[in-house]
């Protein structure tokens, strides 16, 4: 068995880009490309993988791919030149560096991967997962007509999607609503996202969404806004949900003090890692609060993941974790492909699943090594 825990030795931070198999429109804009920074980790045991979920843009949240390489080329690998560390000692190490949750949790992922292959255990069974399928729902992109969007949405359920999640913004909400839900009728679970486009003098408009038995409404304020979405949320029926504004453990426990949101969506890398997102199920669940995986257009090393999180016990609404063919015609792991509406939580060791290295060789636009320790002479 090897050393435990393990000494890093190096890092390549590669920028890969996949296009989309069709446009993603969000209140914030259109995607046709997926620019994704991966972390591939060399250690004295096993190497690992970890995937940025960071956007090309700012648009989403604050960071964003270009960013996230500077940091973690220049203040996260820097403090764990020469370490012996594994996940749970990486707080310690990169606490001092304020925020950058997105990139702390690239290199949490590399490295459980890697510490995890060499135990030879799954990361569903290191983080405590109790299925081995998990639901899938599938989010579907604002578009140029209803007809359209009622078109996307019969194939998703055709599919087996056991959740539809709609994004709306101003403008592209309560009719759209109105047709899906009559397309799908009263039994298929569906919800909005709204990816922080209204204020609280919307509170009104939100409150005609009431009559569609929404699962939840997610993030209709800004990311700041944690009062006024507790305001908002004596105003609806539905179900406010928090997305971008729960960023940690502490933000989660203040917000559900505040009754700020009644369910909430769990993004590992939005809050800085898989062992903080474990750490937020674990207070949900104690709270009575139902809990979901997010999903940031993912490639199979990022989704496999959030699949082995999304089987833990307080996952009980289906998340965001779509098959690889919801948004990729080539994945960088063999596709996620749904099983009765369902994915299965990756069981080999890390990870669990194998990189397509020619497939991550033939999408790569930029690649840096960053060394952690000396080459032995
Ligand atoms: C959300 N994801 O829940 C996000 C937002 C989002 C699946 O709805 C490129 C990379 C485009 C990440 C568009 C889903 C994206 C992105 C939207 C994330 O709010
Ligand atoms: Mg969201």
């Amino acid at each position: 068995m090897t050393p435990h825990p393990l000494r890093l030795l190096a890092a390549d931070l590669i920028q890969v880009e996949l296009p989309l198999v069709t446009p993603f429109r969000t209140s914030f804009g259109t995607q046709t490309v997926r620019r994704a920074l991966l972390v591939h980790l060399y250690t004295d045991g096993p190497d690992g993988w970890g995937e940025c979920v960071a956007m090309e843009e700012p648009l989403y949240s604050s960071e964003y791919v270009a960013g996230a390489e500077a940091v973690i080329a220049g203040h996260l690998l820097p403090r764990l030149a020469g370490r012996k560390t594994d996940a749970a000692g990486l707080a310690l190490l990169l606490g001092a560096v304020r925020g950058h949750r997105m990139a702390k949790a690239a290199i949490e992922m590399a490295v459980l991967d890697a510490e995890l292959r060499a135990q030879e255990r799954s990361l569903a069974s290191h983080l405590g997962a109790v299925r081995d399928l998990v639901d899938c729902g599938v989010s579907v992109g604002i578009m140029d007509s209803i007809p359209e969007l009622v078109d996307a949405v019969r194939g998703y359920v055709d599919a087996g999607y056991r959740r539809i999640k709609l994004k709306i913004e101003p403008g592209w909400d309560v009719e759209p609503v109105r047709a899906v839900r009559a397309a799908i009728g009263p039994s298929t679970p569906l919800q909005v996202d709204a990816n922080a486009a209204y204020t609280l003098a919307d509170a009104g408009h939100l409150a005609r969404l009431d009559e569609f038995d929404l699962l939840l409404i997610e993030q209709p304020l800004s990311e700041e806004q944690i009062a006024a979405h507790a305001a908002l949320a004596r105003q609806l029926i539905t179900p406010v949900c928090l997305d971008e504004s729960i960023v940690s453990l502490e933000v989660c426990a203040e917000a559900l003090d505040l009754g700020a949101c009644a369910v909430v969506n769990i993004k590992p890398g939005r809050v800085g890692g898989y062992l903080e997102a474990v750490r937020i199920h674990d207070l949900c669940r104690e709270r009575g609060i139902p809990v979901w995986c997010g999903g940031m257009l993912e490639t199979g090393i990022g989704r496999a993941a959030n699949v082995a999180l999304a089987a833990l016990p307080g996952f009980t609404l289906p998340g965001d974790t779509s098959a690889s063919d919801r948004y990729y015609r080539l994945d960088l792991t063999p596709p996620f492909v749904l099983e009765d509406g369902r994915l299965r939580v990756p069981a080999g060791h890390g990870l669990g699943v194998e990189v397509l290295r020619e497939v991550v060789d033939e999408l790569t636009v930029s690649r840096r090594t960053c060394r952690l320790a000396p080459l032995p002479s």
